[in-house]
């Protein structure tokens, strides 16, 4: 069976309805994953929910319901976004399940029979909303910083999971692997804070404390540590225990944001290590959406709906706005008029109206058929080097996951061929039949210029991509697995479909 490329994005908590930081690592994994579908790789796409744990439970709680019946709830939020998004996922599980529970504790049972788990009393501060225990080493000036919530001392029996005896290990995996963490300031962390010994993990809470999770299967007074339950998502999703497993397993990219890394470059790789699961392939973590320089997040409130930009400039805007401006090394201001200055000039301006007057030009002067070109000038073949340099950039970050880059490649190209109208001025050629000959070699090249652009757009905006191929006429260019490598040029004498604008401008209010 071939391997299929399995691409996750984190499971997300579901306190509360998604925001444009779930949107975003959500829309970064579709992007990659109709990337490869189109370059005719078999992809298994993966996203979810993560339901147990003190922060759904005290949700649930807040809200007077049930848990599961919270959970159901709210699962409902993030697959109607997902649908709006246009996020085309291959399985998206709940840690509730059945199928996410029997995995949990059938990989607890393996490592408690080996002796990777143990349990021992521990005393400590415990962060009441982080869910975990933190050390002294983690104060500021004395004191736990604010975003570790309330710490109390705590004295509790736990099981814990021998990860201290991977630590060599793990080191050891990451230099052998540049590019396994991505990018290369994540890894650096990473291994800056390996420098220090590694702790053994706590991977219980007593049941009569947390009950909303899974029960141990050696011991039914615990239940499971969220974290450990969560990121064993990644191996259900893809069939642990079934034929399929050895299909989908590694995972190709696990797609996160910076603050969730530790748990997936250090805790992650060791579970699996003790489980002689073999690694993933590569583990990127994005920066974050900031709003007035903070973090936007869940508990401090100052979060972006994405419903309502969808609402108002469609679905393929957010997404296009999403890959070309959330970076992966550094954090970026989420504003709403760096949004509508990219949907202005981007979207409006640059690539709608290339694609509007070519097709409009085609049909006003050769009756919207590809005329046949003659021998090239100049500016014609600087158009071909164009499109070719720029695709062919575009591929390699796309690989890389570096999508603002790969844009920024794409509308060079645009860029290019809006310049490429302005010099040859087809309006004037039209008025001249001494350069008819002219003119037909100019609408030749401006068509497969605006045709390039269709591949490499749909993973980024499927909507526009369709759109615009309808208006080539050219559906066929959207089929998986076509050869993406070579041009493929639209022949003489093909007939466009109709020409229609695809982002109106929106005015700005002064
Ligand atoms: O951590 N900017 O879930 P979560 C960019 N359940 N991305 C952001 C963001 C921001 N400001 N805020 C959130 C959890 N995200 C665990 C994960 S995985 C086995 C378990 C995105 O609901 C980003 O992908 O807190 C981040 O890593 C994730 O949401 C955290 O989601």
């Amino acid at each position: 069976m071939a391997k299929t490329f399995y691409i996750t994005t984190p499971i997300y908590y579901v306190n509360d309805r998604p925001h444009i930081g779930h949107a975003s690592t959500t829309v970064w994994a579709d992007v990659q994953a109709r990337y490869r579908r189109l370059k005719g790789e078999k992809t298994f796409f993966l996203t979810g929910l993560d339901e147990h744990g003190m922060k759904v439970q005290q949700a649930a709680e807040k809200r007077g319901v049930p848990p599961q019946r919270h959970c159901d709830e709210m699962s409902i939020y993030f697959k109607e976004l997902w649908k709006e998004l246009n996020i085309a996922c291959d399985d998206f599980i709940r840690t509730t399940e059945p199928r996410h529970k029997a995995v949990v504790q059938k990989v607890l049972s393996a490592l408690h029979a080996k002796g990777a788990v143990y349990k021992k009393s521990y005393q400590g501060w415990y962060s009441k909303s982080m869910e975990q225990f933190v050390t002294e080493k983690e104060k500021v000036d004395g004191r736990f910083p604010a975003h570790f919530g309330e710490v109390i001392e705590l004295m509790e029996e736990n099981y814990f999971f021998r990860m201290s005896e991977h630590q060599a290990w793990l080191v050891d995996m990451i230099r052998q692997n540049p590019e396994w963490i991505q990018p290369e300031n994540r890894r650096n962390e990473i291994l800056g804070m390996l420098q220090k010994p590694l702790e053994d993990l706590c991977i219980s809470r007593p049941a009569n404390r947390l009950s909303w999770g899974i029960p141990l299967p050696f011991d039914p007074d615990y239940v499971t540590y969220v974290w450990f339950d969560a990121l064993l998502n990644y191996i259900t999703g893809a069939g642990y225990g079934e034929e399929r497993f050895s299909g989908n397993w590694p995972a190709d990219l696990h797609l996160i944001a910076k603050d969730i890394l530790t748990p997936h470059a250090v805790y992650w790789p060791t579970m699996l290590h003790a489980m002689d699961v073999p690694m993933p392939r590569k583990i990127l973590a994005h920066g974050w959406w900031l709003m007035d320089r903070e973090k936007m997040s869940k508990s401090l409130g100052n979060v972006v709906r994405p419903s309502d930009y969808i609402a108002k400039y469609g679905a393929d805007a957010l997404r296009y706005f999403i890959c070309r401006e959330l970076q992966p090394a550094t954090d970026t201001d989420f504003t709403g008029e760096r949004f509508l200055q990219r949907f202005n000039a981007d979207l409006a301006n640059d690539l709608g109206n290339l694609v509007n007057r070519s097709l409009s030009m085609l049909q006003r002067f050769r009756d919207g058929k590809v005329p046949a070109p003659s021998v090239p000038a100049a500016c014609d073949d600087d158009l071909t080097a164009t499109i070719r340099e720029t695709t062919e950039a575009f591929r390699r970050e796309m690989e890389g996951v570096s999508y603002g880059r790969a844009l920024e490649s794409l509308w060079r190209l645009v860029t290019r061929a809006n310049r490429y109208v302005d010099e040859n001025a087809p309006w004037k050629l039209a008025k001249d039949s001494a350069q008819a000959g002219r003119l037909d070699t100019v609408m030749y090249w401006l068509i497969q210029a605006g045709a390039q652009l269709i591949r490499p757009l749909y993973p980024v905006m499927p909507e526009t991509g369709r759109k615009i191929a309808e208006q080539f006429n050219a559906a066929q260019l959207l089929e998986d697995g076509r050869a993406s490598e070579t041009l493929e040029l639209l022949p003489p004498g093909h007939a466009i479909g109709k020409p229609s604008p695809l982002f109106p401008r929106v005015e700005l209010k002064k």
